[in-house]
């Protein structure tokens, strides 16, 4: 995971200062690409301990179709609780254009049961795609999250937006665009995030994991992280060797996994960092 300290520095060194959305004020640079090889263990950032139970948590909700934050709270995952209103909801986001975009007749598709098929009987398509950018499910920038959802729209646009698979010698290969990442605290979780879903859809497909390629566009680093000075806490670290995946069971289809099918051996992080979201 080098190639994270090297995104600190390069996004240290080469971003312009600027301000967001959120009104925090970010560090910006524009257009990256990391890879990473599943086979060589699974990337989960050990520099600062992940928690890696609420990736588990956010993943497998997200495979559910859910879009409600109840049922991360009733897991006791917290990180959605900023964007959702009084009942829990968050409006149409990845958990309902993932599994059940709908179509202007009314019918829905389900993005990932169609890619699984895809994978399996036409490995070399083009189009193992898979977005979440729906276009007319967008919130309203100039609105808070609350308001969207209260509109139907998406609480938040999606950040990690749109996905392909590529399979190759008996491996599964996946790429990532991620329009805006939070380098700090969101891309650890979403390296981590499509790391296990890429583990996942390996394991149901009968391919071994291939490298997760994550390319971003708006890289940044909030100004309060810089400015606490966790970000240079962090560079002095060394890398510990990566953890590995176990898959407990293999159960009958991607939509059936427990959070106790899903386990990691050998995660030594140095010790977790805490930091403010931007909401
Ligand atoms: N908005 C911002 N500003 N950053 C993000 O990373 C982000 N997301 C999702 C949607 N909007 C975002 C939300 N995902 C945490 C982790 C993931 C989140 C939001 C918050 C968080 O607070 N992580 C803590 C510990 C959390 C825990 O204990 O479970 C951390 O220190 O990493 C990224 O897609």
């Amino acid at each position: 995971m080098q190639v994270y300290l090297d995104l600190l520095r390069d996004v240290i060194a080469n971003g312009e200062d600027r301000e967001d959305r959120t009104g925090v004020g970010v560090r910006s640079v524009f257009g990256r690409q990391i890879r990473l090889d599943l086979a060589a263990g699974f990337p989960l950032l050990t520099t600062k301990r992940v928690h890696f139970k609420s990736v588990v948590g956010e993943l497998l909700w997200f495979l559910s179709g859910s879009t409600d934050n109840n049922q991360l709270k009733g897991q006791g995952i917290r990180i959605w609780d900023p964007w959702a209103i009084e009942n829990g909801q968050l409006g149409p986001i990845y958990g309902a254009q993932w599994r059940s975009w709908v179509c202007p007749d009314g019918r829905t598709i389900d993005q990932l049961a169609e890619l699984l098929e895809a994978i399996r009987t036409r490995p070399h398509s083009r189009r193992l795609v898979v977005s979440a950018w729906n276009v007319a499910d967008l919130p309203d920038e100039s609105l808070s999250p609350q308001d969207n959802v209260r509109q139907g729209k998406m609480a938040l646009a999606p950040c990690h937006c749109l996905f392909q698979f590529y399979v190759s010698g008996g491996r599964l290969y996946c790429q990532l665009y991620q329009r805006s990442a939070d380098l700090f605290i969101g891309v650890p979780f979403n390296i981590a995030s499509y790391a296990l879903l890429t583990h996942l859809i390996a394991q149901q497909c009968d391919l071994k994991p291939g490298e997760f390629i994550h390319t971003f566009g708006d890289l940044h680093l909030y100004h309060n992280h810089l400015n606490d000075g966790i970000v240079y806490e962090q560079l002095q670290r060394t890398p510990r060797p990566l953890p590995r995946l176990v898959l407990k069971r293999r159960p009958p289809s991607l939509f059936d996994y427990r959070v106790e099918d899903i386990a990691l051996e050998g995660y030594d992080p140095h010790p977790t960092i805490p930091a403010p979201v931007a909401v």
